[in-house]
């Protein structure tokens, strides 16, 4: 399909457009960070710091007008936001105004789930959690308590629970998100492709997207290399079942049937190596195992997927020779959540293929290789060494996870096996929305002897939780340095900005706190997080006052391409790029990714597909007022053929009821021509029915609600979630 008939294919809306305006209508500011007068309480002042509404890091300028928070501008010293702030990161003005904040540590009066607390201090919670965690050590050992957490906030936390034996840590960002890209991109280059993601779109001159929906996923410096691209003339290719903010900047774009994308992939690959267009030279050089992978995507043509994809064959070769043509500055974007149908790590290992052949992966417009400063951690004494192994994959039977399997833990949890997980703790994330299957959550829950939360507002688990500790937000706190890896090395501070209302405690006092209960006070052996950041700055050579005032501190630059100089290396078991992989073939997985069809759903039924909003993350915004005032609840796209046949109109409310019978919350219809009629769309994170998010409560539905089901990719624990299917219910 070309541009012309594309546009006649869909029609760009109007709020397609206003949307897509915001990737460029971001605040800039020309303040020099190094000019910042003192620290007085009253009048204006400047404070550096990073932000933390998502977890790209962005450097920001905190505007304190007398004692009070006025307004988050960019950073132009950092290299992530270069100045500019995402419209959540602007609006994290309100984080700190949110009137549903928690203000005191609260303990559970009745039954779990019920939202009954008392007050307590946060002695008499220290002294709760202590003694339930001595119990469970006492009874089941220090393993049996397991850390769920996202971001660099949970560090501290970590560092005390080692201490005190535990060794079961997980994020929703490995099983949840990212990891089937990072083992798919590791079996194959021997490296995953890490966050911020080394990605060079700003000088890639052919960018391809699978669905990963720049524009709506807001993660700022891929936004703005991505307006830059677009600048520059770059040749967009956009792979998605729904015309998302990014088609609408492409050159083509390939509506594809949902779960279908390695079809796609493979017969690119196929016109690609058949028709000579790979870079010879390269493969020639560090390709391993090219002539069995050849010959292994030989069926696989044009021809074959269009039944399978939707997508004609005509337009399958003309992307590919457009892909072909800017080689290697062409970069087929890996993608970040990628937990989609649960054969994955294959589909990402099949774009780190198609990356291979055209030779992008350490080269300017492809993959570039990320750099750091060089940082000591503190010198803590040694952990004890745990007895047992990790809980969340016994026997390996994710044999390629390369990080802890969150619903690994969950289901060792409910099961009992290997062994039992008696204490969870969750640090900033809540598990209700992150992990599929909510039921199954709460089966855990009710395993446990012990639930802390550490959270910044009344989310779902706090709901479920024995103690709810209340956090100070970002902006009222230290927290570890950034040091990060990225185009060019540099470290940045997070500092408090302005006070706490109430009696809320940055998690680093939080985990100092809890350690001394425990009498672990030697894994502390500073008095201030100030003592302990100035420890590590000055260890490496680097001075804090001076961070303190500019908020980041870089290093020189470094080569990031291979023509630059980058040494080459690839870490994998045959040192070269394994187009065919033995590890894969021995562990009894396919050497190269083969297509299986995705399972369809029941007749009548729509697949749930879900995704973001510009203006929010996940389900920690709704209560966040400036974010709300900009869009307060979700919608569910329904392609317009469908909606007319079934009397639906934009506006309508409807409720949505997924193949086990569960029912949604009413949500409103966006009928429109830019879906696919077999599937629908919803922005996740609304829906929220903790009670005590009185703001946010039922606004808009919860797609975790109606993720009943999901496939586990055998290769590494991730959960697909793309697998849940659903009919439209008239509200009445
Ligand atoms: N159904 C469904 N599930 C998904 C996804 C999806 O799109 N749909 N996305 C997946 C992806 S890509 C990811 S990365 C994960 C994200 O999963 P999570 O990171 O768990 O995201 P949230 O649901 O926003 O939960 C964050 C929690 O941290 C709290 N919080 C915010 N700031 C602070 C703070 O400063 N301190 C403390 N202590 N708490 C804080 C928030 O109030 C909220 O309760 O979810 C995954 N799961
Ligand atoms: N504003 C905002 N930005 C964010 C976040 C946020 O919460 N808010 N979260 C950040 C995080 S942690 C992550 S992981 C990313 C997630 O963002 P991404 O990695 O970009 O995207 P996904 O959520 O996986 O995918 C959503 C897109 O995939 C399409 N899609 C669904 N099924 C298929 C399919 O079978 N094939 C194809 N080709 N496309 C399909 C959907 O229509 C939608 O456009 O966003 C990041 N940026
Ligand atoms: S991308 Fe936006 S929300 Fe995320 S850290 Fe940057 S400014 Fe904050
Ligand atoms: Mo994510």
């Amino acid at each position: 399909m070309d541009n012309i008939s594309r546009r006649k294919f869909l029609k760009i809306s109007a709020t397609t457009i206003s949307a897509a305006a915001t990737l460029g209508a971001v605040g800039k500011i020309t303040a020099d960070v190094n000019k910042i007068s003192g620290n007085t309480t009253k009048g204006l002042r400047k404070i550096p710091t990073f932000c933390d509404i998502c977890f790209w890091k962005c450097g920001v300028i905190a505007y304190v007008k007398d004692g009070k928070l006025w307004k988050l501008e960019g950073n132009p010293l950092d290299p992530l936001s270069r100045g500019r702030l995402c419209p959540r990161g602007t609006g994290g003005v309100g984080s700190h105004y949110d009137p549903d904040r928690l203000k005191s540590p609260l303990i559970r009066k009745n039954n779990r789930g019920k939202e009954e607390w008392v007050a307590v201090t946060w002695d008499e919670a220290f002294d709760y959690i202590a003694q339930k965690m001595q119990d469970i050590k006492s009874k089941y050992g220090a393993e049996s308590i397991a850390m769920f957490s996202h971001g660099i906030g949970g560090n501290f936390l970590k560092h005390t629970l080692k201490a005190f034996g535990t060794n079961n840590f997980a994020a929703p960002s490995f099983a949840q998100c990212r990891g089937p890209r990072d083992v798919g991109f590791k079996l194959t280059f021997g490296e995953d492709v890490s966050s911020p993601e080394r990605t060079d779109i700003k000088n890639s001159k052919c960018l391809v997207l699978i669905g990963y929906h720049l524009g709506e996923n807001m993660h700022n410096s891929q936004v703005q290399e991505f307006s830059e691209a677009i600048k520059k003339g770059a040749s967009i290719i956009v792979v998605d079942p729904r015309f998302s903010i990014a088609a609408s900047k492409a050159k083509y774009y390939l509506p594809i049937k949902p779960g279908t994308d390695l079809a796609l992939i493979l017969a690119w690959m196929n016109v690609i190596v058949n028709e000579n267009l790979y870079d010879r030279e390269y493969i020639e050089k560090y390709g391993f195992g090219f002539e069995q992978f050849k010959a292994e995507i030989s069926n696989y043509t044009p021809e074959w997927a269009y039944p399978e994809t939707g997508i004609e064959p005509d337009l399958i070769r003309n992307t590919a020779y457009e892909m072909a043509k800017y080689k290697p500055a062409t970069l087929v974007h890996p993608g970040r959540h990628v937990t989609w149908y649960g054969d994955d790590t294959q589909r990402s290992r099949a774009i780190a293929l198609l990356n291979a052949l055209l030779g992008s992966w350490g080269r300017k417009g492809g993959f570039y290789t990320p750099v750091s400063m060089d940082l000591p951690d503190y010198p803590y004494p040694s952990y004890p060494k745990p007895t047992k192994p990790k809980v969340d994959n016994p026997d390996l039977k994710y044999p390629f996870a390369i990080e802890t399997v969150t619903n690994g833990i969950r289901e060792a949890t409910i099961s009992g096996n290997p062994y039992p997980v008696k204490g969870w703790f969750v640090y900033a994330t809540n598990l209700i929305h992150a992990l599929p299957n909510e039921d199954e959550t709460i089966r855990a829950i009710q395993n446990l002897d012990l639930l802390v939360v550490i959270d910044v507002i009344p989310s779902e688990i706090a709901g479920w939780a024995d103690v709810v500790l209340p956090e100070s937000i970002y902006l009222e706190r230290y927290d570890d340095l950034n040091v990060e890896w990225f185009r060019e090395p540099f470290i940045s501070l997070r500092q408090p900005v302005v006070d706490s209302p109430n009696d809320q405690k940055p998690n680093w006092w939080i985990a100092k706190k809890l350690a001394e209960k425990l009498e672990l006070s030697e894994f502390y052996p500073w008095e201030n997080i100030e003592d302990y950041l100035e420890y590590r700055l000055s260890a490496g050579g680097y001075d804090f006052e001076e961070l303190k005032k500019t908020g980041i501190i870089k290093g020189s630059p470094q080569p990031i391409y291979f023509e630059t100089g980058v040494p080459i290396e690839f870490p994998t078991p045959s040192g070269k790029i394994e187009f065919y992989s033995l590890q894969l073939a021995k562990a009894g997985f396919d050497p190269v990714p083969k297509y299986k069809k995705p399972e369809e759903g029941p007749p009548g039924y729509f697949r749930l597909l879900y995704g973001r909003a510009p203006v929010h993350s996940f389900s920690r915004t709704q209560t966040n007022r400036i974010l709300m005032d900009m869009y307060n609840e979700n919608e569910v796209w329904i392609n317009k053929f469908i909606a007319d046949r079934l009397g639906l109109k934009s506006g309508d409310y409807v409720k949505l009821k997924n193949q086990d019978g569960v029912v949604s919350n009413k949500i409103k219809v966006k009928a429109t021509e830019r879906i696919r009629p077999d599937c629908v769309y919803i922005v996740h994170g609304f829906g929220h029915n903790s009670k005590m998010l009185k703001f946010a409560y039922k606004k808009g539905a919860s797609d975790s609600q109606l993720i009943k089901r999901y496939v586990i990719d055998p290769l590494m624990g991730g959960t697909g979630m793309n697998v849940n299917f659903v009919t439209i219910e008239m509200e009445v």
